[in-house]
């Protein structure tokens, strides 16, 4: 892995064509790399950055044009998983993604070159543009492999080689926990064209809950495919807490295929929140509430609600009576900054975008908070849940929030009360003495035992105080730092 600068790659100072002695014992060829963009340089910030696309890339075989590509991420990082970063995250870049792993391009050469004899092989990027030489001053961090492989192994074999969801990978936690149908990765494995599959899945031991399915399509040597498994939403809450999943291809071709050990795949999962009481959907828009749609959709993706019109700095209560079965909540962001995102957030005047936040939040009727959405979501941000399908260990548990913020502070502090429900609600405040200082037993409420107000302590003097919130149903202290 090297940098190179834009120029050096382009007028060939770096990467000139390289002559190769390819196995004469192999049988295929293929060249991978691994490049990404970087600098700020010329009228587009080359080569982090571009004018809404990136460079092309090109791969030369013995002079002759072979392959041509861009590694350009206009929306993977806004799908980044790792959301809520620090740094301009969401935005489009040229190969890469802040927190993300690099993404790998695979160039099969097989059929340009011949074993055992010399290749030429070279790379090369678009020229940088005359009327713009300062591009060039951008460089790429690269890496390229030429990987020779043996004949196949096996004739006729399948794999699963991963499963998209359920799965507890934090990479995958964009569309998990989930109770959605299984999707799983069937790759060949094989030099015989993989054209059917039978695949088993089930939750826990096998034999308690296996679901076969039909696979056909066609699948040529190490070509893979997403397999999506059809299942009934009840059918994840027969595993007796047993939170594993496996899938494993049965028959490939109709046979037993010929290498076993890699037609299994097992993950564990969370099982997604079941909702068994009236739910509503709150929603506060920011003020680019254009850039934001809502859709809430069934396990088979038809589309049961959605909101997709919404002005702007506006609070919205849908309240949903939902059939049994299993659903997502799925809010977008065409912008890719989320509903609140402290870059977008910078004012007007100082040459932002000045984006307000909002919230997205999924609330029993009645009070107690099910999920809050991560308002720094990026592209999009989804919340699986089933409805209608009790199961103890996954109810949500209705716990109240308090919190008294900024701590320590000068003076004003922020009381953020969530679920604390209970009527005559008041606040106390005492001092390391055990002297009254503060007391309001006015405090407004409302049913859900939401709450958001400033309290002005300025003319108390510095020390540590006792912060006591009290209702018919609960009582917190917080201790608090006034300096
Ligand atoms: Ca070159
Ligand atoms: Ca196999
Ligand atoms: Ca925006
Ligand atoms: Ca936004």
């Amino acid at each position: 892995m090297q940098s190179y600068s834009y120029s050096g790659l382009d007028n060939d100072l770096n990467l000139a064509a390289q002559t190769v002695s390819l196995d004469a014992s192999g049988d295929m060829f293929k060249i991978r790399t691994r490049i990404t963009g970087h600098g700020h340089n010329g009228s587009n910030n080359c080569c982090e950055w571009g004018n809404g696309q990136g460079r092309e890339h090109e791969l030369i075989v013995d002079g002759i044009s072979r392959y041509l590509w861009d590694i350009w991420q206009e929306t993977e990082c806004g799908d980044n998983p790792n959301t809520g970063q620090g740094g301009t995250w969401p935005y489009a870049r040229e190969g890469w993604c802040p927190g993300d792993k690099v993404t790998d391009y695979e160039f099969d050469i097989t059929p340009y070159v011949t074993a055992g004899t010399d290749a030429s092989i070279d790379y090369d990027i678009e020229d940088v543009p005359v009327s713009d030489p300062a591009q060039g001053n951008g460089n790429y961090v690269m890496s390229m492999h030429l990987i020779t492989y043996g004949a196949p192994n096996f004739s006729v074999d399948a794999a699963i080689v991963d499963v998209l969801n359920p799965n507890d990978w934090e990479y995958y936690s964009k569309f998990n926990p989930t109770c959605q149908h299984p999707r799983v990765i069937l790759k060949n494995t094989g030099s015989t064209t993989l054209t059917s599959a039978e695949i088993n899945v089930w939750v826990g031991e096998f034999g308690s809950n296996v679901i076969t399915f039909n696979w056909t399509g066609s699948l040529e040597f190490l070509e893979e495919e997403v397999v999506e498994i059809p299942v009934d939403g009840s059918w994840w809450y027969d595993y007796n807490g047993e939170n594993y999943f496996n899938a494993r291809v049965y028959k490939a071709n109709g046979i037993f295929d010929e290498y076993a050990n890699n037609n299994k795949f097992t993950t564990t999962f969370t099982p997604s929140v079941s909702i068994n009481d009236p739910f509503y959907i709150w929603y506060k828009s920011n003020n680019k509430a254009s850039e934001n749609d809502l859709y809430l959709r069934d396990a088979d993706g038809n589309l049961i609600w959605s909101k997709t019109d919404a002005t702007n700095t506006t609070e919205y209560k849908d309240t949903l009576y939902l059939n049994a079965g299993c659903y997502s909540l799925e809010i977008t962001d065409s912008d890719h900054d989320g509903l609140g995102f402290w870059y977008s957030a910078i004012p007007v005047s100082s040459g932002g975008e000045g984006e307000t936040s909002g919230f997205l939040r999924v609330r029993k009727v009645g009070g107690g908070t099910i999920y809050t959405f991560d308002t720094d979501f990026g592209h999009y941000s989804k919340f699986n849940f089933s409805v209608g399908y009790t199961l103890g260990n996954s109810q949500v548990e209705s716990t109240y929030f308090v919190s008294v913020f900024p701590n320590p502070s000068s003076g004003i502090y922020n009381l953020f009360l969530d679920n604390f429900t209970g009527d005559n609600l008041s606040l106390t405040i005492y001092n390391e003495l055990g002297s009254l200082v503060y007391s309001d037993q006015q405090i407004e409420n409302n049913p859900e035992g939401y709450l958001q107000e400033q309290i002005d302590l300025s003319s108390l003097q510095n020390g540590i105080y006792f912060v006591t919130i009290t209702s018919e149903n609960h009582t917190h202290t917080e201790r608090i730092i006034k300096h």
